[in-house]
């Protein structure tokens, strides 16, 4: 009768281990490039929350953090890459070692939905899967300019003389308004400018207090140039291993955070508002100079994409110009 009885068992427990891999739920590790709770992780963490209530049986993401509190930013992409992490929240500026191309997206003048359209996100995409091993599920930053934050003064677009804190986004256009320029990790600026080892950064429009970094800024030049690029990219084996429903799933999410960022420009006017409130004052490129701020910002920037990449620079250029 025990015999028995362990026999049923048995053959249920082997009946559940045969459900088909749809009916379990697949738990995806993920990280950010990005601190905690600041400008660049916040839409991701609502991803993760999102994701995680919606997708339950489906799909968990296990939200490891951000920042340089789990690895480098500058190891993220690799991370994805070779599937240290499933799932990571970072920008194409940190993986140009793997994939040059991709800094482009700061010089597009489409949004997502319409890259989405004109075969410019397929192109990303495919770049993003034989370079970075990668799939680009989800773009958010449209909508979101960088800005140049210095503790001196200028009255024109020469940075002569400057030291000024770069990564890929910003050292072409630096460089060419005549910056010596030194590359850090976000995490890395506070102590920087503290410490006189640089006299201005790159940065968005978005995110300057939530680092503190009001506390040694004193100007924020104007205008702003390009456009923010942050993407959520899924490990290209761990994508190719869900079911269909759980990529349907995803990608649903990600057009929800891609919807997101129509929300841009009204947060970038509360951003400003914060800065001007925090004692950062605005230096404001006249018409003419803005016009040679502004086109010298975009030439060195496809110069050094083309530079790195002829062809799929030339192909992006196409695809994410109007
Ligand atoms: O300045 C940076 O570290 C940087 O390149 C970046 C890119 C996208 C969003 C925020 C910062």
């Amino acid at each position: 009768m025990k015999r028995i009885l362990s026999n049923i068992l048995l053959a249920g427990a082997l009946a559940l281990l045969a459900l088909p891999a749809r009916a379990q739920e697949i738990t995806l590790k993920a990280v950010s490039a990005f601190n905690d709770g600041t400008a660049f992780s916040r839409p991701f963490e609502r991803f993760v929350n999102k994701v995680n209530a919606e997708g339950k049986g489906l799909v968990h993401i296990r939200y490891l953090g951000g920042g340089g509190k789990v690895m480098s930013p500058f190891e993220v992409g690799n991370a994805v890459r070779t599937g240290v992490v499933d799932v990571a929240n970072t920008t194409s500026a940190f993986y140009t070692n793997f994939l040059p191309e991709a800094d482009a997206l700061k010089l597009t003048q489409r949004t997502i939905q319409e890259l989405r359209k004109n075969g410019g996100w397929e192109f990303l995409n495919q770049l993003h899967n034989q370079k970075l091993n990668a799939y680009y599920l989800a773009h958010q930053g449209d909508g979101i300019p960088f800005h140049l934050y210095l503790t001196k003064k200028i009255d024109g677009p020469s940075l002569t003389g400057l030291k000024i804190r770069v990564t890929p986004v910003y050292r072409a256009f630096f460089q060419d308004l005549g910056a010596t320029v030194v590359q850090t990790a976000p995490g890395e600026v506070y102590t920087a400018l503290e410490r006189g080892i640089v006299d201005g950064y790159g940065w968005p429009i978005q995110g300057v207090l939530d680092l503190g970094w009001q506390e040694v800024t004193k100007y924020r030049v104007d205008p702003g140039f390009y456009n923010v690029d942050v993407g959520v990219l899924v490990n290209l084996d761990t994508w190719k291993k869900l079911s269909g429903p759980q990529r349907e799933f995803l990608q649903k999410m990600a057009e929800w955070l891609e919807g997101t960022n129509a929300d841009n420009a009204a947060i970038n006017v509360e951003e400003a508002a914060k800065q001007a409130k925090a004692g950062i004052q605005t230096l404001t490129l006249s018409g003419a100079q803005a016009k040679e701020y502004l086109e010298r910002a975009q030439a060195a920037g496809w110069a050094d994409i083309l530079k790195a990449s002829p062809e799929s620079g030339a192909k992006l250029k196409t695809l994410l110009s109007r």
